[in-house]
């Protein structure tokens, strides 16, 4: 490390690092390179080689504006080098994913036993005075029971004075994922309070935002509930999106006047809610309390439902076409990312299967899915209808009369509220967005 940057002590032994960053998704790399970019010997640690070797050639396995650049910074800089196993360090953060089972209808449950994992693997290195930080989202309780509880028993060391534990969940929002790691507020939740204040040493070297010193069981139902408002809101804005269906009225113009008030913040409809943190930490709450969570459950369960409403709506448009053919647009959880985790469009795919729709897949962000993806004109040729999946800006600037040619009938299905509907009116397309009725397009 070039110089102190917290209170901390930094490493004095060239064999311990300042930070041991246990997983290099998306979470642990930006981290584990932020760190490193600020000075701090940083050894990053992932159980996949593929992943190892690319971060050490400086390169990257993700897609994430800016971190291509910042890896190759920090690794050329000799501040981060990444290894199958980790190694003494002054703190070690852990950074795995947290996956789920669903247990019946839908409803999930955590898996924690990468945590676990990541605990085992930590334990023989680590030493008297270190500082073990969970980042990984988890149902409360884990950082004590899992985390804390582990260490004691397997050392026979007491938490607080022999080894310090804290929650410090990730917070940041995939695409702005390097912006927000320096400039969001941090909820620091430490086993005692002298966990915490180490923890709040920690990230006040590289963390503008407010730091906000809480229990480490409060700091994990905070995440939780962060994601979990949202789903409800997003919840919320899908009932509405089917409401508007009902009545015939444009949801973005209700969306857009309901937000002129000054406490009200509507969400917006789309086709269901993707990715890795939506759609699951809601059920890590209810797993925690599921006599006290209906509406959580209830709104989790509505938002599970609209791929299935979505297709039903396509199918009665498409009701004269004889065994039509989609293109699909779209197969990530949101618009400009390339991650498919969880993503509506999967949800959307079952469902055409079942249906033996045939369905091209086009997407200009994601490089790994699970099906074959074409190139736009193989989507788009001979197809009857566009249905827009996630809102990728590539999308926004299609031009609907190039593609009039190419296609056998002309309807646009914009499951997102992403494109000009009025324009691709005009060019011949029968348009229906998501609580948009075709009279509004
Ligand atoms: N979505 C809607 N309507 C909306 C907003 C989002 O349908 O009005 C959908 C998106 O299309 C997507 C899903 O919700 O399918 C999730 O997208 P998102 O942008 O809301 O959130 P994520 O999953 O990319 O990131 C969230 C963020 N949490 C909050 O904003 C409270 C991020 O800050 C967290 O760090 C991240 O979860 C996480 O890792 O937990």
């Amino acid at each position: 490390m070039t110089e102190p940057l917290s209170d901390a002590e930094p490493s004095t032994t060239d064999d311990t690092f300042d930070l041991c960053v246990v997983g290099l998704g998306y979470i642990g790399l930006p981290t584990a390179s932020m760190f490193a970019t600020q000075g701090y010997d940083v050894l990053g640690v992932d159980v996949d080689e593929h992943v190892v070797q690319t971060v050490n050639d400086g390169e990257i396995h993700i897609d994430e504006p800016g971190l291509r650049t910042m890896v190759q910074a920090a690794v050329n800089s000799d501040q981060l080098q990444a290894r199958s196993t980790p190694a003494p360090a002054d703190t070690f953060v852990i950074a795995v994913p947290t996956p789920s089972e669903e247990r019946e209808q839908g409803r999930l449950e955590s898996d924690l036993s990468y945590i676990e994992q990541a605990v085992e693997t930590i334990l023989p290195e680590l030493e008297r005075g270190n500082l073990v930080i969970l980042e990984s989202t988890s149902p409360p309780g884990t950082t004590l029971e899992r985390v804390a509880d582990h260490i004691e028993e397997d050392r026979d060391w007491t938490v607080g004075e022999d080894i310090h534990v804290a929650h410090c969940p990730e917070r940041v929002l995939p695409g702005r994922i390097l912006r927000e790691l320096t400039q969001n507020d941090r909820v620091i939740g430490g086993v005692t309070e002298s966990c915490a204040e180490r923890a709040v040493d920690l990230y006040r070297g590289v963390v503008d935002g407010e730091l906000h010193q809480t229990t480490a069981t409060t700091a994990e139902l905070v995440k939780l509930m962060e994601n979990t408002y949202r789903d409800v809101n997003i919840a919320l804005a899908n009932e509405l999106a089917n409401i508007c269906d009902h009545l015939g009225v444009d949801v973005t113009r209700v969306i857009e006047l309901a937000n002129c008030h000054p406490r009200v913040e509507l969400h917006h409809p789309g086709p269901g809610v993707g990715g890795h943190c939506l759609p699951i930490d809601p059920w890590f709450v209810v797993e925690s309390a599921p006599e006290q969570s209906n509406l959580i459950q209830q709104a989790r369960r509505l938002n599970q439902a609209v791929p299935r409403y979505l297709v039903g709506e396509l199918e009665s448009v498409l009701d004269s076409v004889t065994s039509p053919t989609i293109a699909l647009f779209g197969v990530a959880y949101k618009g400009n990312v390339d991650d498919a985790r969880e993503s509506p469009a999967r949800y959307v795919l079952e469902l055409f299967d079942e249906r033996n729709i045939e369905t091209d897949v086009y997407d200009p962000h994601v490089r790994q899915f699970d099906r074959e993806l074409t190139g736009f004109e193989e989507a788009v040729s001979g197809a009857d209808a566009i249905v827009v999946t996630a809102a990728h800006d590539e999308f926004k600037y299609l031009d609907p009369a190039g593609l009039t040619d190419l296609m056998r009938n002309h309807y646009l299905f914009d499951f997102c509220n992403h494109l000009d509907l009025q324009k691709w009116q005009q060019a011949g397309f029968t348009c229906r967005g998501r609580g948009v009725p075709e009279a509004d397009a």
